[in-house]
């Protein structure tokens, strides 16, 4: 039987938005106009946009159901999201009622936008791709479910105290939040240790302690569609049991105490150091949502299927990176040991449902877990990758891999040294496609650290290049480009990206340059604005804005830059008078806390920074500033002010990078190396309008190979000397003239294993070339114009619609 329900259909026009904001804001939020701070208002709104968007969610949930569509799964540790507000208001086409509806009474959207949290689920690249592919997945009505976990505390708040990096805790729940469902009715039971009994066929999994998975639910609005999705995200909960057998031992503290530290495994996200320690904690939180969504998906498979039997025709999980792997032996545990699914069986289910992206080639980066910690709180799951391994050793042994340096090589379990499961292997084996995220990175996967794979696996090994949705990274944070491009070639860009090849049309168009150096000059201003607010420090926006905004890394090379900056000052302070180009050189990135050298070297550029900004013979010609605490939105204010973009890791290790697309689709040219997304950059940009320099991946290799010597390099070039015995002798640090001897040495005498100083001479003279360009304005717009004109294949629409045909079989809604 089925309620006669009758809902007020929810119009878009300002009065309509009026009407909904003042129910919302005393029905919802509990308050009237007299007494709502602007907190309040910014809630109030955000329910009025979230019902609008349940009327969407409601049809695109019955048309899956009427279409029993083949559904996604995208399984990630990392969203992260951003604020939502803006975003939601521009999917449903109502930004300028909402305005007007907040404007009637009294209250100016500008100003309550910045009082939104970020939902900032994610360390960078990864967790960030995550919410693109979610936005895309939507736009384009492919029915995708994002799964992760709802973390109590996100990304850390970066603070810069006396230079420093200081962390602070996000707790970015205080004010509660709009967007999401509780659904405290769908929990599952999440087990951990105990021991395994073999009955007959399966095994069962006794003795163990467990915690709840709660679901919270956030729609994901497609942009102009009526299509959405769903971001459904797990937070732990103790249940009652617990209490109650220690609260009848008459310990009622110690019962409260226990779920706490149960429900720790939602707590935090866990930064990413790159030397992945071997955290328990972290183990867990794997486990725990993959457990919960594995058992969601199957029940969802259930509630319209009688049987397992089409299991794989319905179902598509995708992993992002290795971090939900343990997905995999869970899905094998569920279908063997709960449906009594025979092993072959699962395993050839499993094989058609999973796919694996990987994002790092960095042997040190690659997720291994001590075989003695999985068997303590995971013991079936170590047997089925112990019987995966052994099935796939034969596979192998019967493809012609009887070597046994390859096999030991190949194995899931690294027996040098203390046994380690290699979780990338595990996804491999499993998956029916790995992809790696541009053309470079995956040629070096399958060609370097997955070779003996590729061999035995050909047709597995596949790339997508990863992409950026325009509706965020163009539509929402630059309204000034956005409006000049609507204006000039229509609307269309949003959803199909290489329309913006339209623009290359209007190179040499005089009104059109002027405009589009307009909207760039306004985003300067904005950003400078700003940089007065925070820092109180002063710059010209008609410098060129030169930025790497990205986490600190030594892969990344913040040094080179940081070098570059250094000679750039020794050159202006010897000969002021020559016509220097005007630079504002901008750093923004967290640094994992653990990692050392990353904290240090965010120092070096503040105590660079003081030096450079307060030499009065310097003035306007050269000034650095560490923007704090970037994230999604201090991102989406800065890309767009941009003139010049930094993507300067050694060729070989940044997978792809998306900030280097991010930048190029707003305007800016790029300084960079031969790797990752960069390479395909260039061929889409034009070779004339991007400054490639440095040392291919190739040639990194042979330089290893063949005996790098940094100090040869220190010692020949005078400038390069000079800079790095400043840093070395507390130049930039009269306070603590050893601060930063251990860069000195890294660099200099322990391998510079980044080739910093190989790049640097090249890296010089690109920059002495940037200069040149930037001083003939009407050829650097024109670069810039041929630059926004060739990232459209960068979309993630573009990406997504790949996935869907080449990886998952899925195909989009049909919304009717
Ligand atoms: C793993 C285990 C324990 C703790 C933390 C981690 C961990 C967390 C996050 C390991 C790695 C990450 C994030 C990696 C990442 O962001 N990689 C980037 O992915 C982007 C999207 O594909 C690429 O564009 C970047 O090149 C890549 O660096």
């Amino acid at each position: 039987m089925t309620a006669r329900l009758e809902f007020d259909q929810l119009q878009s026009s300002a009065e309509a938005l009026r009407r909904s904001l003042s129910n919302r804001l005393m029905y919802g939020v509990g308050k009237d106009a007299v007494t709502a701070i602007p907190q309040d208002w910014l809630h109030a709104a955000a329910l009025a946009v979230r019902d609008r968007l349940v009327q969407r969610w409601m049809v695109t949930t019955r048309r899956q159901y009427e279409q029993d569509v083949k559904r996604v799964y995208y399984l990630s540790m990392e969203f992260l999201i951003g604020r939502t507000f803006s975003n939601a208001l521009l999917a449903l086409g109502i930004y300028d009622q909402m305005k007007e509806a907040l404007a009637d009474v009294g209250v100016d959207m500008e100003s309550i936008l910045d009082l939104e949290p970020d939902a900032a689920l994610g360390n960078g690249g990864l967790g960030r791709l995550a919410a693109c592919f979610l936005d895309s997945m939507a736009t384009l009505g492919i029915p995708g479910f994002g799964y992760g976990i709802r973390y109590d505390y996100g990304m850390f708040r970066q603070q810069i105290v006396d230079g420093e990096q200081v962390e602070a805790p996000d707790y970015w729940l205080r004010a509660g939040n709009p967007w999401e469902f509780p659904r405290p009715e769908v929990q599952y039971r999440v087990h951990f240790g105990g021991r395994t009994v073999r009955r007959d066929g399966h095994v069962e999994w006794l003795d163990t302690q467990h915690v709840n998975a709660m679901a919270y639910d956030t729609v994901i609005p497609g942009y102009a569609t009526d299509a959405t999705n769903t971001l459904r995200l797990w937070s732990a909960r103790a249940d009652e049991e617990l209490d109650l057998s220690a609260f009848n031992q008459g310990d009622y503290q110690r019962a409260v105490e226990s779920r706490n530290i149960s429900e720790n495994v939602s707590r935090l996200l866990y930064p990413d150091d790159s030397t992945v320690a071997g955290r328990e904690l972290r183990l867990r939180q794997e486990y725990f949502f993959v457990c919960a969504t594995m058992q969601d998906l199957i029940r969802r498979y259930l509630r319209t299927h009688s049987t397992l039997a089409r299991f794989s025709d319905k179902v598509a999980v995708h992993l992002n990176d290795t971090h939900p792997v343990l997905a995999i032996p869970e899905l094998i545990r569920l279908l063997v040991d709960v449906h009594r699914m025979s092993w072959d069986e699962a395993i050839g289910n499993i094989r058609r449902v999973f796919s694996y992206t990987n994002h790092t080639l960095m042997p040190e980066a690659l997720e291994t877990w001590d075989v003695e910690l999985l068997g303590r709180l995971l013991p079936r799951h170590l047997q089925i990758i112990y019987d995966i391994n052994a099935a796939f050793l034969d596979e192998a042994s019967d493809k012609g891999a009887h070597e046994l340096d390859m096999i030991r090589r190949m194995s899931l379990v690294d027996e040098s040294g203390q046994r380690r499961v290699r979780m990338a292997h595990l996804a491999i084996v499993a998956s029916h496609k790995v992809n790696g995220v541009s053309k470079l990175h995956s040629q070096l996967m399958q060609h370097d650290i997955f070779a003996d794979f590729a061999r035995l696996y050909p047709d597995r090994f596949t790339n997508v290049t990863n992409g950026i949705t325009p509706r965020r990274w163009l539509g929402q944070s630059n309204p000034p480009l956005a409006r000049l491009i609507d204006e000039s070639i229509g609307t269309k860009w949003r959803t199909d990206l290489t329309e913006l090849a339209g623009l290359r049309g209007l190179r040499g168009d005089a009104s059109f340059e002027a405009a589009f150096r307009a909207a760039k000059r306004c985003n300067k201003v904005r950003l400078a604005q700003r940089a007065k607010l925070r820092s109180g420090m002063v710059f010209d926006p008609d410098a060129l804005f030169d930025m790497q905004v990205k986490r600190i890394h030594e892969y990344k090379r913040q040094l080179l830059n940081v070098l570059h900056v250094i000679v750039r000052y020794n050159r202006i302070v010897a000969d002021p008078q020559r016509d220097w180009v005007p630079r504002v050189v901008l750093f923004a990135g967290k640094a994992a806390s653990a990692y050392r050298m990353a904290k240090t070297i965010i120092k070096l550029i503040n105590d660079v920074a003081v030096k450079v900004n307060n030499d009065p013979v310097v003035g306007e010609r050269l000034k650095v500033l560490f923007v704090p605490n970037y994230g999604v939105s201090i991102a989406e204010m800065m890309i767009p002010a941009a003139d010049l973009s930094e993507q300067i890791s050694t060729a070989g290790t940044e997978a792809s990078g998306t900030g280097n697309m991010k930048l190029a689709l707003n305007g800016a040219l790029t300084i960079g190396t031969l790797d990752g997304a960069n390479i395909e950059i260039g061929e889409s940009v034009g070779q004339e309008n991007i400054f490639i320099f440095g040392n291919t991946a190739e040639q990194v290799n042979a330089l290893r190979a063949a005996g790098y010597r940094p100090r040869q390099i220190y010692e020949e070039n005078a400038e390069l000397r000079n800079a790095l015995d400043q840093i070395r002798t507390g130049f930039f640090s009269p306070d603590d003239p050893a601060r930063f001897s251990e860069i000195f040495y890294t660099l200099v005498d322990w391998g510079d294993h980044y080739l910093v100083l190989a790049d640097f001479a090249e890296f010089v003279a690109a920059q002495e070339a940037v200069d040149r360009r930037f001083v003939d304005m009407p050829g650097w717009t024109a670069s810039a114009i041929a630059n926004v004109a060739g990232v459209g294949q960068f979309s993630s629409d573009r990406a997504i619609a790949e996935y869907a045909r080449d990886i998952w079989n899925v195909k989009p809604i049909d919304m009717g």
